[in-house]
């Protein structure tokens, strides 16, 4: 018998690392993306010299309460994740006004939610640094993969050939797409390049007779594929139903036609059509309410604002007990997450839908090896951790982006990126149709 190797998991030094990553000219019912958007990267590193990943939002209400929580991490365990949600993190009200993002895209913005977005990346962190310490894949940590890849649908979006003018931007390579043969085009390329076998069109952005042809096409081009259409709640109860009525035979289900759990439920009760949300279902204290109103026959979790990896588990599970979906939608980001996504979907049972991701999309990343779509897929790593490398020089690169920013980036701000474009531009007043 030999002694195990013992290692020093003690946190010696958090480091914060806000970054701005090029991003096209991508429509949804609030504007426009803007073209620089700001993630945070976090890496934990023990006492013994590993070190974990982990990635959130990078604005400032995001960013500050990271420092705070950075600050209090130095002697504790990467092992003491519990320990660590139990930190009393006070966020002030300024905190939570400057981290709504997008009017609202991601639900609700609340103090317990801005909380959590924080703290599921440093958990993140603490897990890949487990993973790496232990020579454990993070989803082992996790109880175990039941897949060995996760499937992820194409995630097609009304856009722009490029930015507006006079905007600085990177080269945009897509080309714009803004009636149905763009949409069925983009997924066409989607499609090739990634291997996607489903498809989720961002809605809400044109009348929704536009949007419905566009999914028409769409089922036109790719028969018998799963189609899901999402216009971020920008339809009244009587235009979801419309919409739920005209597409009811092509659609996998409807994501978020309507705004709030009691509207929903008036859709929910009047058609057949599947409804998804990742907008009011969002936290756990909205779960209640929701499921017994059958508001929504599936949840796109995401991991981000739901508090991390065992809190997107606990999600799955509540979702069994109430014979309610699950499945995971996204914002834009980078590979640390797709990677922290794909372990977590990996042990999660009853993954009956396609998680979809923005990562496509994204032409810059933080890593030294891009992760890779086949046939939609993701394979699940089996390397220690996430199985994800930073790729330190591109690190520094974002990060003089941020640095020198004006501060005009640093939040993203879909409907301000809009008035470069429409100067009299406003947020619309829900609903918009
Ligand atoms: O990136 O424009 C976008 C999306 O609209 C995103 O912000 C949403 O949070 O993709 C998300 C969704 O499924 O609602
Ligand atoms: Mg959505």
């Amino acid at each position: 018998w030999e002694p195990p190797v013992t290692r020093d998991l003690t946190i010696s030094e958090v480091r914060l690392t806000p970054i701005l990553v090029a991003d096209p000219p991508l429509l949804n019912t609030q504007g426009v993306h803007q073209p620089y958007t700001p993630r945070l990267i976090v890496e934990i590193v023990t006492a013994d010299g590993v070190t974990g990943l982990g990635e959130t939002y990078g604005d400032t209400g995001y960013l500050d309460l990271a420092r705070s929580l950075a600050a209090r991490l130095p002697g504790r365990s990467v092992t003491d994740v519990n320990g660590m949600f139990a930190i009393d993190l006070p966020v002030d009200e300024s905190q939570v006004a400057g981290a709504v993002d997008a009017g609202g895209l991601r639900g609700v913005q609340s103090a317990g939610k801005l909380r959590l977005s924080v703290l599921s990346a440093f958990e993140v962190a603490c897990l890949d640094a487990q993973g790496r310490a232990f020579g454990l894949p993070v989803h082992a940590l996790l109880g175990g993969k039941v897949r060995d890849a996760v499937e992820y649908s194409a995630y097609l979006f009304y856009k722009w050939a490029r930015h507006p003018a006079g905007v600085p931007a990177e080269p945009d390579r897509w080309g714009a797409a803004l009636d149905p043969a763009g949409i069925v085009a983009q997924a066409r390329e989607l499609r090739r390049r990634h291997g996607f076998g489903s498809f989720k069109l961002k809605g809400g952005v044109f009348p929704p007779g536009e949007e419905v042809a566009a999914v028409r096409a769409l089922a036109e081009a790719f028969p018998g594929h799963p189609l899901r259409l999402d216009p971020n709640g920008a339809w009244s109860v009587a235009t979801s139903l419309k919409v739920a009525e005209e597409l009811g035979d092509v659609l996998e289900y409807l994501e978020d036609p309507t705004l709030g759990t009691p509207a929903m439920a008036e859709v929910s009760a009047a058609t057949r059509v599947p409804l998804a949300t990742n907008m009011c279902v969002t936290t756990f204290g909205e779960i209640a309410e929701a499921f017994t109103k059958d508001a929504v026959q599936i949840v796109l979790s995401d991991h981000h604002y739901w508090g991390g990896l065992r809190n997107t588990r606990h999600l799955a599970a509540i979702c069994a007990a109430f014979g309610v979906g699950v499945s995971m939608h996204s914002n834009t980001h980078l590979g640390i997450s797709l990677a922290a996504m794909t372990h977590v979907a990996s042990t999660v049972p009853d993954l009956h839908h396609a998680c979809d991701s923005h990562y496509p999309w994204q032409s810059e990343d933080v890593l030294t090896e891009r992760l890779t779509f086949t046939g939609g897929s993701v394979t699940v790593s089996d390397a220690p951790g996430l199985g994800v490398e930073l790729d330190r020089d591109e690190l520094a690169r974002l990060h003089r982006r941020w640095a020198d920013d004006d501060g005009s980036l640093r939040d993203r701000d879909d409907a301000a990126a809009m008035r470069a474009a429409e100067p009299g531009w406003r947020t619309p007043v829900m609903p918009r149709w």
